[in-house]
C-alpha cells in the first residue's frame, strides 16, 4: 500500500489543495485508509464494536487476498487498528483466497469462519479458527476444513434457543446446524431454495433466476429473521429477504443499498451498537480503489416502523460520533478517524504503531474532549533517523496549533522513548490533528499519546499514573497486594491489580489532599473488572477535615465481572468544613473481597 496509495494520495492531495475541497479532508468513510479492506463483518463484545475484514493486496487485478484484519471502535468514528491476527498461514491446508469471513462469539471464545482455497483439491471450502480474544491470535480449530462444496462467504447466526446456523454460498445458498462446540455440525448441509418469491427475480437469466449472489448476513430482530445479501453481480447491490424462522421460508423485501461506489462487488454486515443501527459495506472509494482494491465503510440508519430497511446510500461522512474521546488516558496512535499518508505495523511494545511517517502526513482523531484544558502532551515515539515534529492542531491539519513536540533520533524504529511538550489553548471538544513535519524520508514512528490536563480554568487531572502504564506508581492499597497486570488492560498494555483484599473497603487509592479545591465539582471515570466473582464496585473520596472523616461517593456502585471492563463514572461536588488533612481517591467494593483490576482512572 505504501508505494501505491502514498503516491496516489500525494497526487490527490495536490489536486485537492489546488481546487480546495474541504469536505474531502473531513470524510471519515472509508474506515481504513492505510490498506485496502473488504467484506466487513462487525461483532459487538463487551461494549466494543469489532470489525473483521478481508484485505485486498495493493494493485490487485483479482481477489488477491492473503490475510484478514481486525479493527475496533467505541464511538463509531475513531477506529483502532489491531493488525492481522489470521492469515492463509493459519490454515496449513489452504493456499489462497482469504475471502469474506464472519466471527461469532460463544462460550468465551471467538470463532472465525472463512472461505479459502483447499490446496489438495483447488476447491473453495470453509475453515474455522478460534481465539480467546476478539483480536486474536486465531488458530486453526480443526486442522482441516469444517465443510466444503466449492462455495464461499460463511455467516453464523445463533438463535435465541441456542441453535447456531452456518450459512454460505455462491451461486447457491446453504445452511447447516452447528453443534454447541461451533466447530462441528449435525445433519447435512441443506440448500435453501432460491425461489423468486424468496430472493427476487433476476431479469433475463434462466440459469440463475433469482437475485441472490453471495455474502449472506442472517440475523433476528423483533422476532423476524433477516437475510441481507449481495445481489445480482455485476455490479452488485445489497438486497434482503425476511422469514419467520432461521431456515425460511424467505420472502424477498427489496433493495437496501443500490449499486454505487466503484466496486463491482458489495458485501454487507448489519449490527446494533449503543442504541443505533449500522450498515457496513465496501466500495472503491480510496485513491487507487476499484473492484479488487476495496474499502470498508459504514452508515448509521433507522429501521422503518414496520421493520423494513430504508434505502441506504454510501456517504463520505459516515455515522455521527457516539460520545467523545478522552485525551487524558493513553490513546493508541493507530486509533484514528482518518490517517493520511502513513501505515500501521506491529509494535515491539505490543499492539500496533503508526509508521512510515513523512513530512506533511497527519492523523485525525475525532471529537477529543479537552474539557477545562490540557497542559502537556506526551508521545511514545521512535526514530531510526533524526526524527521530526508532531504538531498538535485543532479542527483541521492546518488548524490552530496548540503544541509542538519534537522527537529526536532514538537509534531504531522500535527503540521507543516518551517525549513531552507543553500545550496551550486546547479546551472544549475538537477534532485533533497530529501533523508530522520534518525533513525528507521517514521521520518517526508513533505508538501512543496522552495529554495531561491542567491548562484551563476547570482544573486538571488529580491522579498520577491513571493509565497504569507506569505500574503501581502513585497508587497504594488499604489491603492486599498491588501489582501491575500485564496483558489485562482496558487500554494500553497494563492495568493495576489489587489481589488479596480482605475487606470491601480495601482497594487501590491515591492521596489527592494537596490538589483538592473546596466546593468544586469533580468528574470521575475509572474502568474496573474483577479477578473473580461479580462484586459491586464504586469510587469513593475519603476526606478528613478538622479530625472528622467523611466519605463522598464519586460514582454509583456498578456490578463488575471477570469477563470485561465496566466504567464507574460520576460527577460529585466535594466540600468540607475546617482544615483538610487527608483526601484519598479510592476504588473499592460495596461488598465482597474479590480482586480488582483497575485501569484508565481519571479524577478531575
Ligand atoms: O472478497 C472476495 C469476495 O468478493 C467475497 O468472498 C465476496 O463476498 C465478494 O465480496
Amino acid at each position: 500500500m505504501r508505494s501505491v496509495l502514498r503516491t496516489v494520495l500525494c497526487v490527490v492531495s495536490l489536486l485537492l489543495a489546488a481546487v480546495v475541497v474541504p469536505s474531502a479532508a473531513r470524510a471519515d468513510n472509508p474506515i481504513v485508509q492505510t490498506i485496502y479492506t473488504a467484506d466487513p463483518a462487525p461483532l459487538v463484545h463487551n461494549g466494543r464494536l469489532y470489525l473483521y475484514t478481508g484485505h485486498d493486496e495493493d494493485g490487485s487485478t483479482y481477489f488477491t487476498m492473503r490475510d484478514w484484519r481486525v479493527y475496533s471502535t467505541t464511538d463509531m468514528a475513531n477506529w483502532t487498528d489491531h493488525g492481522s491476527p489470521m492469515s492463509l498461514a493459519t490454515f496449513a491446508w489452504a493456499d489462497a483466497d482469504a475471502w469474506a469471513g464472519h466471527v461469532a462469539y460463544r462460550n468465551g471464545r471467538f470463532y472465525w469462519y472463512v472461505p479459502v482455497r483447499q490446496r489438495s483439491t483447488g476447491s473453495k471450502v470453509i475453515g474455522v479458527a478460534v481465539s480467546d480474544s476478539p483480536t486474536g491470535p486465531f488458530r486453526d480449530a480443526l486442522g482441516r476444513p469444517l465443510v466444503g462444496n466449492g462455495e464461499i462467504d460463511p455467516n453464523v447466526f445463533i438463535d435465541d434457543d441456542g441453535q447456531a446456523y452456518l450459512y454460505w454460498g455462491n451461486p447457491r445458498l446453504w445452511y447447516v446446524r452447528l453443534n454447541q462446540d461451533m466447530i462441528s455440525y449435525s445433519g447435512s448441509p441443506t440448500q435453501i431454495p432460491l425461489t423468486t418469491a424468496g430472493f427476487g427475480t433476476r431479469p433475463g437469466n434462466t440459469s440463475r433466476p433469482t437475485l441472490y449472489e453471495e455474502g449472506p448476513w442472517v440475523f433476528k430482530r423483533n422476532g423476524l429473521y433477516y437475510n441481507v445479501f449481495a445481489a445480482e453481480c455485476c455490479s452488485e447491490f445489497i438486497g434482503y429477504s425476511t422469514a419467520p424462522g432461521p431456515t425460511g421460508p424467505w420472502t424477498y423485501r427489496g433493495t437496501i443499498m443500490p449499486r454505487q461506489g466503484g466496486s463491482f462487488t458489495n458485501h454487507a454486515g448489519v449490527i446494533d451498537y449503543k442504541g443505533g443501527s449500522y450498515f457496513f459495506y465496501h466500495n472503491g472509494a480510496l485513491p487507487g480503489g476499484g473492484g479488487f482494491t476495496r474499502s470498508v465503510a459504514v452508515e448509521k440508519f433507522t429501521y422503518n416502523g414496520d421493520g423494513t430497511f430504508p434505502t441506504i446510500n454510501m456517504t463520505a461522512a459516515g455515522p455521527p460520533q457516539v460520545g467523545t474521546l478522552d485525551p487524558y488516558v493513553r490513546q493508541e496512535a493507530e486509533t484514528t478517524a482518518w490517517a493520511s499518508g502513513v501505515e500501521t505495523e506491529p509494535s515491539g511494545e505490543g499492539g500496533m504503531n503508526v509508521g512510515f511517517i513523512e513530512n506533511g502526513d497527519h492523523l485525525k482523531v475525532k471529537g477529543v474532549a479537552f474539557g477545562g484544558g490540557a497542559s502537556s502532551f506526551t508521545a511514545r515515539a521512535a526514530s531510526a533517523t533524526s526524527g521530526g515534529r508532531i504538531e498538535l492542531r485543532l479542527g483541521s491539519a492546518t488548524g490552530t496549533l496548540v503544541g509542538t513536540c519534537t522527537v529526536g533520533g532514538t537509534g531504531g524504529w522500535q527503540t521507543w522513548t516518551s517525549v513531552t511538550c507543553p500545550v496551550s489553548g486546547a479546551t472544549g471538544t475538537h477534532d485533533l490533528y497530529l501533523r508530522f513535519t520534518g525533513g525528507s524520508g521517514y521521520l518517526l514512528n508513533l505508538d501512543w499519546w496522552r495529554f495531561t490536563s491542567g491548562g484551563g480554568s476547570g482544573g486538571g487531572e488529580l491522579l498520577t499514573n491513571g493509565g497504569m502504564e507506569d505500574g503501581t506508581t502513585g497508587w497504594t492499597t488499604s489491603g492486599g497486594t498491588l501489582s501491575a497486570a500485564t496483558g489485562v488492560a482496558h487500554a494500553g498494555s497494563r492495568s493495576l491489580l489489587n489481589s488479596g483484599r480482605t475487606a470491601a473497603w480495601n482497594g487501590p487509592h491515591q492521596n489527592v489532599t494537596a490538589k483538592l479545591t473546596n466546593g468544586r465539582s469533580y468528574t470521575t471515570s475509572v474502568w474496573v473488572r474483577s479477578q473473580s466473582g461479580s462484586p459491586s464496585a464504586k469510587a469513593t473520596l475519603t476526606i478528613t477535615a478538622d479530625g472528622t472523616t467523611s466519605y463522598h461517593q464519586l460514582t454509583p456502585a456498578r456490578t463488575v465481572g471477570t469477563n470485561g471492563w465496566t466504567e464507574l463514572t460520576g460527577t460529585a461536588t466535594v466540600s468540607w468544613t475546617g482544615t483538610l488533612t487527608n483526601a484519598s481517591f479510592y476504588v473499592e467494593t460495596a461488598a465482597g473481597t474479590d480482586g480488582l483490576y483497575v485501569d484508565d482512572a481519571s479524577f478531575r
